[in-house]
């Protein structure tokens, strides 16, 4: 999920050169593939079968940014389960609904890409304010934080890659939106219907399916006109898992036409130099200089006309708090004299977004969803009783996690939209829009969640697909 950020109206509007040394650079994932059991990463390796070998896609792999992550191309064979196998090999279903502890028995959860910081950081000389910060973020290094963290990208990559087999022009946007959810419900172990089960696990905010020009910040809502999606679409999907409030925020773009790799690739590039880039005590303006350089190498033809990425300005990559998936520092995709520092203990959702437009958003029409103001009253005064009972079952249900009308409405939750409007009026609540650029543009989204780790970053949303 993107944070909308100030303008940076000083900032150049530099389209950059193009690159043609990097037009090689693809356009996956783009889902070419068969869904297919055998595909997740194994507690024992699981190597039960050897005629699945050629589809079988490890999950949990580390993925050097040298490499170029390939999805196998899937056979046409479909494999059933096969009951004969021993506990210890269950693998995923399809859809995904075996609990990921189920198939990891020893609990212990594979880990991310390890990237080491750049020899040129200083990391020995903390100023006291960001020791006594850092100090408050020691859970970075108790065990169970990380492995419960690690479960959840995990859970991420097997949806995902479900998502990228599995959705289909012709499918509703709704339908690929409920299948991720109920896939993450199911992985999770946690249906997420009784009071308070939300808090400890559960999707992190709304599943966002931003076609073409809307950039971030579309999910559907109940009620209203369904969008079906089209072999012409290019559509972000952006997701989070969370666990005790922590969340791996991490999205990928998928196409269907090849005129769109382009795009694709500029800003899958660009978030791996944003990744490659960051480092504890790193100004986040060299990071955004970084990205804005290398996805503004790129440029893409669509209908015989040749067009620039741009990065967007308005939206940002930010860091991740419990239960907050915007903390405060944000990471622009464009050059700016923030001199913030990143600090070790932090956790940053590191994602861009390039457009063949404006390359600057603007409020669409409708809801993606709400957010509870961190600093809002524990109870309201509203004269509205609706708003108060709304109030208590938000608390109750997602604290300070954002969330969209379809998971107020699967927890029985009706005629919340004037209490809502209360609230939000208020303050209490805030209400996020759709993010667009202009109408016939074009834009892609690739995101990551990294722990800025004392020896290293761990880059725990890693996949073989991105
Ligand atoms: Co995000």
């Amino acid at each position: 999920m993107g944070s909308k950020t100030p303008t940076h109206d000083s900032i150049p509007n530099n389209n950059g050169p193009s690159s043609s040394t990097k037009l090689s650079t693809g356009g996956e994932p783009r889902g070419t593939h068969l869904c297919r059991d055998g595909d997740s990463s194994l507690g024992d390796g699981g190597n039960d079968d050897d005629d699945d070998d050629d589809q079988r896609q490890v999950c949990g792999d580390t993925q050097s940014l040298t490499t170029q992550p390939t999805l196998t191309n899937g056979s046409k064979r479909k494999k059933r389960k096969s009951k004969k196998r021993k506990a210890s090999s269950l693998k995923q279903s399809c859809p995904p609904r075996v609990p990921l502890s189920d198939l990891f028995p020893a609990g212990q959860y594979p880990e991310g890409e390890i990237q080491c910081y750049e020899p040129n950081v200083d990391n020995t000389a903390r100023s006291t304010a960001e020791e006594i910060r850092y100090l408050s973020r020691q859970q970075l290094h108790g065990d169970s934080f990380l492995n419960d963290y690690r479960k959840a990208a995990e859970i991420h990559r097997q949806i995902r890659q479900w998502t990228q087999e599995s959705a289909r022009p012709g499918q509703t946007l709704t339908e690929i939106a409920v299948g991720i959810e109920d896939g993450v419900r199911a992985l999770l172990d946690n249906a997420g219907l009784e009071p308070g089960s939300c808090l400890k696990s559960g999707l992190a905010f709304p599943t966002g399916l931003a076609l073409n020009n809307c950039v971030a910040h579309y999910t559907p809502n109940p009620g209203q006109k369904e969008i079906t999606l089209k072999a012409s679409d290019v559509m972000k999907v952006d997701f989070g898992v969370h666990i005790n409030g922590w969340i791996v925020d991490s999205a990928f773009t998928m196409s269907f036409d090849p005129t769109y790799d382009n795009l694709l690739a500029a800003v899958k590039d660009a978030t791996n130099t944003g990744i490659k880039n960051a480092g504890v005590d790193t100004r986040i303006s060299d990071v955004s200089a970084a990205i804005q350089e290398a996805m503004e190498s790129y440029e893409v033809a669509i209908n015989g006309k040749t067009l620039p990425v741009k990065a967007v300005r308005n939206i940002s990559g930010h860091d991740i708090k419990q239960y907050q998936i915007h903390g405060g520092k944000s990471i622009p995709f464009v050059k700016n004299n923030d001199q913030t520092k990143m600090e070790e203990g932090e956790v940053f959702a590191i994602e861009t977004f390039g457009t063949t437009g404006r390359g600057y958003t603007f409020d669409g029409d409708g809801v993606y969803g709400y957010g509870k103001n961190p600093f809002a009253p524990a109870r309201v005064a509203s004269p509205l009783a609706s708003a108060r009972s709304l109030y208590r079952t938000i608390n109750e249900n997602f604290g300070t996690i954002v969330f969209c009308r379809r998971y107020l409405e699967r927890l029985g939750v009706e005629r919340y939209l004037a209490g809502m409007n209360n609230l939000v009026s208020k303050g209490i609540v805030e209400m996020y829009p759709p993010l667009m650029d202009v109408e016939g543009s074009y834009s892609a989204q690739f995101e990551h969640t990294i722990l800025l780790r004392e020896k290293g970053k761990e880059v725990i949303s890693r996949g073989n697909d991105y």
